[in-house]
């Protein structure tokens, strides 16, 4: 079975980072590690008091430890990292792993609708293109894509040329393939690919629900990281990962509750894990 190393925080309620990560990882038949970040009472997007424990201090020793184990990564996957110090940190984990031979995933978790983070300093985002350089698939969002790229954030509405033109300059930031989430087609939401080698994007949609849903990036991103693990095509996880965000969207909005309190993903697991190892079996 693959391993992979997964660098989020643990955000105690509101479904992200790694209560997401690790049952659709799981899900999909592959050892997840963890490597958390910090430790909070909630996420931060839309919900105000919560608690928060930064991990910084322990992320070089935790892997040197593994190390020492001789414990082997198959993939590392970085997602909400909370100071410049942490990503330092994870830099030279990514290209420590990247060395022996490891897939190297990074969503990088910093803003979205146009804004940082609260928390992050506002040097964050230069530190994080450093980090993104080391990456083979790279998963920000528009926003995230703009403080990367320098180029203008002109709001959610980009047209399938816009987001093409922007998948490019993403794919000089790293030396891998670039990933765009959030893109709109009309009434539908999706994500945009650049393979490393590719002369053109493709893009792959789904219907979309009014409001914003928090933890959706991550569900999405796990998703890529997992089939991409086993063995999908990067073009062929894009799709899945979009389908299975957008269904988990669905029930949620059609639950009625509180989109602040994480997607209900855990209703579609069984039947996403059947989908991905039968893909394999076949
Ligand atoms: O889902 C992204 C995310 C992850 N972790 C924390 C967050 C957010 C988004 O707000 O606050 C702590």
């Amino acid at each position: 079975m693959k391993r992979v190393l997964a660098v989020h925080d643990i955000s105690g309620v509101g479904k992200c980072s790694l209560t997401v990560a690790l049952p659709i990882i799981s899900a999909l038949g592959t050892e997840c590690s963890v490597l958390p970040t910090a430790v909070l009472s909630t996420h931060t997007g839309g919900l105000s008091g919560y608690t928060f424990r930064d991990l910084t201090e322990d992320a070089r020793a935790m892997f040197a430890h593994w190390r020492a184990l001789g414990v082997r990564f198959d993939a590392l996957y970085t997602g909400y990292i909370c100071s410049e110090a942490q990503l330092e940190a994870v830099r030279e984990i990514a290209e420590t792993l990247r060395a022996d031979g490891a897939l190297v995933v990074i969503d990088p978790v910093m803003a979205d609708g146009g804004r940082l983070y609260s928390r992050l300093p506002a040097g964050f985002p230069d530190k994080m293109r450093g980090l993104c350089a080391a990456a083979d698939i790279i998963t920000p969002n528009i926003t995230e894509a703009s403080l990367l790229t320098g180029r203008e954030y002109a709001g959610e509405d980009v047209s399938e040329a816009q987001a093409e033109d922007t998948l490019f300059a993403l794919r000089d930031v790293t030396r891998g393939a670039a990933v765009l989430t959030g893109v709109r087609r009309g009434d539908k939401l999706g994500a945009g690919v650049l393979g490393r080698e590719s002369a053109r994007a493709e893009f792959r949609f789904a219907p979309a629900e009014r409001g914003t849903f928090p933890g959706a990036g991550d569900v999405f991103a796990s998703v890529l990281t997992g089939a991409v693990l086993r063995g999908r095509s990067i073009e062929s996880a894009v799709a899945d990962a979009v389908g299975f965000t957008a269904e988990c969207v669905k029930r949620t909005a059609a639950a009625g509750s509180d989109p602040r309190f994480g997607l209900d993903f855990e209703s579609g697991l069984a039947a996403l894990g059947r989908r991905i190892n039968d893909i394999q079996d076949a």
